[in-house]
């Protein structure tokens, strides 16, 4: 199958490199990283090694059978304009936040929705590790069967990566929304690693903003209790209890952070969600004082 991979920082070029094992994969990136793995391929360390040979480039392909998309929430909707012009059978996010509508309004391709628990950290160019094997979930964005998503599962698994496929994605989604809520925030504003949200005073804000979230997800008519999405939170930081989550790598890297599609998105709803709008607040306010929003 071919397959664009828009996105190849450290998801993306893991994943792209995973699927480079049984499939024609284009990663679209930026230099150095492209014309290092177009002149010596893409190595894959940590807990799976390979070295593989994708193609790479800047600019997206005029057509794919799928486009597997790993860039940053905000910049979404930049990348279904530049995916516009190629002539895709499907798409799949593996982004943060909910940004499947956004590539659906600009692809003529269904759009599927996925989450990703794999570990990646880009070590320098041509050079990604995978830091945690973990699992794929991918389906109709809207929930149910279709045989797109089957078939994109089958692929996925076909490179050997672990794979769902799932008729329940508006629940799943908003579950991951509620564990980047709690989480991201959370250790992104204390400067701390996942693990630190299991006790101490950070838990409770960490719990209270993923139960924020399962009451608007129910608002949206998304059938997620609130045990459920704590559990949710418990479950992730324990799992990745050394990490330090993507925002707090933004913030200490001085970068934009996904505030916007993660708490902004239960900070801007209808019902009152006070932990949410104060952690939304206080990353919105760093960012503009960076002229970064
Ligand atoms: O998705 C994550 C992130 O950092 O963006 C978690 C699961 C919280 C892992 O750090």
């Amino acid at each position: 199958m071919e397959i664009v991979v828009f996105g190849a920082g450290s998801l993306g070029s893991l994943i792209g490199g995973l699927l480079a094992r049984t499939h024609d994969v284009t990663l679209v990136g930026r230099e150095p990283h492209v014309s290092t793995i177009r002149e010596q391929g893409l190595r894959v360390t940590g807990e799976v090694e390979a070295t593989v040979h994708p193609d790479a480039q800047t600019e997206p392909p005029a057509g794919a059978d799928l486009a597997v998309v790993t860039v940053k929430a905000f910049d979404t909707a930049d990348a279904a304009r530049a995916l516009s012009d190629c002539a895709l059978d499907a798409c799949l996010s593996l982004q943060n936040g909910l940004c499947e509508a956004t590539l659906a309004e600009h692809l003529g391709a269904p759009a599927l929705a996925g989450t990703c628990t794999y570990g990646a950290r880009r070590r320098e160019p041509g050079v990604v590790a995978c830091t945690g094997v973990g699992t794929v979930v991918l389906g109709p964005r809207e929930g149910g069967q279709s045989d797109t998503a089957d078939r994109m599962g089958e692929v996925f698994d076909a490179a050997g990566i672990e794979t769902v496929t799932a008729t329940d994605m508006p629940r799943r989604l908003w579950e991951k929304l509620a564990v980047n809520a709690g989480i991201n925030a959370v250790t992104a504003l204390a400067r701390v690693e996942n693990g630190t949200l299991l006790d101490g005073p950070a838990e409770s804000v960490a719990h209270a903003a993923a139960r924020e979230t399962a009451q608007v997800a129910r608002e949206r008519g998304v059938e997620l209790a609130d045990e459920t999405a704590v559990a949710a939170v418990e479950r992730v930081a324990a799992a990745t209890a050394a990490n330090r989550s993507s925002m707090l790598q933004d913030v200490t890297a001085g970068r934009r952070t996904e505030v916007d599609a993660i708490v902004g998105v239960v900070a801007d709803a209808a019902p009152s969600t006070p932990v949410n709008e104060t952690t939304a607040a206080l990353l919105r306010t760093w960012e503009a004082e960076r002229d970064l929003r």
